[in-house]
């Protein structure tokens, strides 16, 4: 078998001329500027940030880039190769827009009701962006990350990290209650408040993060992310039931969040209930294998790592039950192959895998997958290949 579907980054400088011809096509004239951020994959910390937990993001070299032009008659104006939409920021409302534009507008709405923006400002958005759509890499969060550091720079705001903390407030609002997506605030922190050649680790208990070495090219080692391309599987309600579970795991151990419970080594078994036990100890012991990574990477033993990110994908698959029959093949192909480490990455339920391998064999490893997907009868994965992770949102100069 050969590999296709490699998806590469593309250049934040081509992805900002792209965006700006769409400007210039749809409305007319130049944008005020261009800004750019990057999707995610996480290292491993799943399923925790709703219950306070700690993760280990990186930012994709994948990025997604806004042309924007701000307007004084309080109007938005999408665009992207999506369905167009055109309103007014009074209007975004729960559920309205629906579908992409969502995230956009959501962060115009935030941002206004958190007083960043005047109550007349309004906003032409063209969007580009080299994000798999649909494969868990966090499409949603780039954009909408996008979009909140330029209209934090329109609006003359600094953008140091305390301004970042709070957009990613705004950012996980958007989501949560325009675009109706009960997610935690992981995928945002790393998409504002990443670093390069570093993971992010996002401390949900109290927004707070700290950079953590992460050279994957500088020790011989690169990622392998597979996107199963597997249909998404009733995400939301799945997700939110997910979510449900966990508060209600909380509630009944008498404890604000699932994070006091791993903080205090309180015994999950007393739940009783097996289900709320297996979704308990899924979030308990992650907040774990993420305390024990950390000393690892910060002392340069980037391979050690694997095996926690094997326990990561099984306390998923068994526990928890977000993985399918497509991330579990990947994942137990990239072992197979050679693969140092290997889990679903994100939400579950259809989306990607990543594979922590060694550079010299990520084809080789790609090529096993592939093959494998095929004689199963499972529809053909795309592959993204991370040497490095990227840098946070920033305007293009
Ligand atoms: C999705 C959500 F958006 C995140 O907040 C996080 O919960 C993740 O699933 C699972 O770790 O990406």
């Amino acid at each position: 078998a050969v590999v296709t579907d490699w998806v590469a980054p593309v250049s934040d400088a081509d992805l900002a001329e792209a965006a700006t011809a769409l400007f210039r096509a749809e409305f007319g004239g130049l944008p005020d500027g261009v800004w750019a951020a990057p999707g995610r994959v996480n290292l491993i910390g799943e399923h925790v940030d709703y219950a306070d937990g700690l993760s280990l993001p990186i930012a994709l070299p994948h990025r997604t880039v806004v042309a924007v032009r701000g307007r004084g008659d309080g109007r938005l104006r999408l665009r992207s190769g999506l369905t167009p939409w055109d309103g007014a920021v009074a209007d975004v409302a729960p559920g309205a827009p629906s579908g992409w534009a969502a995230y956009l507008a959501g962060v115009v709405w935030a941002m206004r009701r958190d007083g960043m923006l005047g109550g007349n400002f309004g906003v032409d958005v063209a969007v580009a962006s080299a994000v798999p759509i649909g494969a868990g890499l966090s499409s949603s969060a780039a954009l909408e990350c996008a979009l909140a550091i330029a209209l934090a720079d329109l609006a003359g705001l600094s953008t140091d990290d305390g301004v970042r903390a709070t957009l990613a407030t705004c950012c996980v609002a958007a989501e949560n209650e325009i675009a109706l997506a009960p997610t935690g605030g992981m995928d945002q922190a790393v998409s504002l408040r990443a670093t390069a050649a570093h993971a992010l680790l996002v401390d949900s208990a109290d927004g707070s993060v700290g950079q953590v070495p992460f050279d994957l090219a500088g020790n011989g080692l690169a990622l392998l992310v597979i996107d199963t391309r597997a249909p998404h599987r009733l995400v939301d309600g799945q997700y939110a039931e997910r979510r449900r579970s966990v508060e209600k795991a909380a509630e009944v151990l008498g404890v604000p969040t699932l994070r006091v419970a791993a903080d205090e080594g309180l015994d999950v078994a007393v739940l009783g209930d097996r289900d709320l036990v297996r979704r308990a100890r899924h979030v308990v012991t992650e907040i774990g294998r993420v305390r024990e990574v950390l000393p690892l990477l910060n002392s340069g033993r980037l391979r050690d790592i694997g095996p926690l990110m094997t326990a990561s994908h099984t306390s998923l698959r068994e526990d928890f039950e977000v993985s399918c029959p497509e991330l579990d093949s990947a994942v137990d192909v990239a072992l197979a192959a050679g693969a140092h480490g290997a889990r679903m990455t994100g939400g579950g339920f259809g989306g990607s895998a990543i594979a922590l391998v060694e550079a010299s064999e990520v084809d080789q490893v790609a090529v096993e997958v592939l093959s494998t997907a095929r004689s199963r009868g499972l529809v053909t994965p795309a592959f993204l290949r991370v040497d490095t992770g990227g840098g946070p949102a920033r305007r293009i100069p």
